[in-house]
């Protein structure tokens, strides 16, 4: 049976693809779609959604806005975006479909509630799910599983310390995950080596139609944003966000460790940063399974495999 899930995003270029992923694989069921403040203002976001799902033909699911602003911290923005073409510039000339009247913690508690999803997998900062733990916990005891793209074990890309999910609202990270939840954890570090190639370009194109050409203009816009800024930094602009859905669709994919992750909250250079403990010190209990490497060619034979499917199916 298909793993019944929400996908919580901030679209974003990635957040999109990560959409269409989640809308084509044939192991997942999409639930509903939930968005917040994140790379762009929520109603941008959540604008942003709703033409990916219409694009894809399952404008049977359903669209969420959520939050504005983080729990605790100042909204901050996104650094480069591009605003030629695809997601990041405003798109009158794109069809999306009617937003759900729900805010996206009463869509992601309500659908929980119901017995609609037992997994939520989350590619922007985790604000409408802290809301929705704190909200209605009892969630807690049906959600079976969250996985969250966000973190790493060692550099930020925001801050030296920091990644920009989590850092966009570290207050609503340490909710989440506190809540007893299990969570897979994809860090950028894991993620660095999945690169947007010209071959997976050319791939995507070559699917044709509404959904691969899409698609294939959202991977060149994510590659006109990639600012190696680092001597450690990948050779590729990282695929990212849709790499999460596939990882709760194919836990093969990845291979895991357990491990204590906290955030920190007070440091003066190191707010936002995940401090994750492979070693499990002192009385440290491991909260988090944190993806340590990931099959880079099957991730991205998969990848492909989802558009496909979303580009051929026949709704
Ligand atoms: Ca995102």
């Amino acid at each position: 049976m298909p793993l019944p899930i929400i996908l919580d995003c901030d679209p974003g270029n990635d957040d999109a693809l990560g959409i269409f992923v989640a809308a084509g694989h044939a192991a997942i069921d999409l639930r509903a779609v939930t968005t917040g403040a994140g790379h762009l203002a929520s109603d941008r976001t959540a604008r942003n959604a709703a033409i990916t799902l219409h694009l894809s033909g399952r404008s049977n699911i359903p669209v969420g806005a959520g939050a504005l602003n983080p729990l605790v911290r100042e909204r901050m923005i996104a650094g480069v975006l591009d605003m030629a073409s695809a997601l990041d510039p405003e798109r009158p000339d794109l069809e999306g479909q009617d937003l759900d009247p729900r805010h996206s913690m009463d869509l992601i508690t309500q659908t929980v509630l119901s017995g609609g999803a037992t997994t939520i997998v989350t590619t922007g900062p985790l604000t409408n799910l802290a809301m929705a733990l704190r909200h209605t916990p009892e969630i807690t005891a049906t959600l079976e599983r969250i996985v969250m793209l966000g973190g790493s074990w060692g550099l930020g890309n925001k801050t030296a310390a920091a990644e920009w999910n989590i850092l966009c609202d570290p207050e609503a990270a340490h909710v989440v995950l506190g809540a007893g939840i299990p969570i897979t954890m994809l860090p950028i570090d894991a993620l660095s080596p999945v690169g947007i190639t010209p071959e997976l370009i050319k791939r995507t194109h070559a699917i044709g139609g509404p959904v691969g050409s899409f698609a294939t203009e959202l991977l060149q816009s994510l590659v006109t944003t990639f600012r190696p800024g680092s001597t450690m930094a990948p050779k590729f602009m990282p695929l990212n966000d849709p790499v999460a859905s596939l990882v709760a669709a194919q836990p093969e994919l990845a291979q895991t460790q357990p491990a204590r992750v906290d955030i920190e909250l007070t440091g003066r250079h190191t707010y936002g940063r995940t401090v994750v403990d492979f070693g499990l010190r002192g009385d440290a209990v491991a909260n988090v399974d944190v993806v340590t490497q990931l099959d880079c060619d099957r991730t991205l034979d998969t990848f492909i495999d989802a558009l496909t499917r979303l580009a051929n199916l026949d709704i």
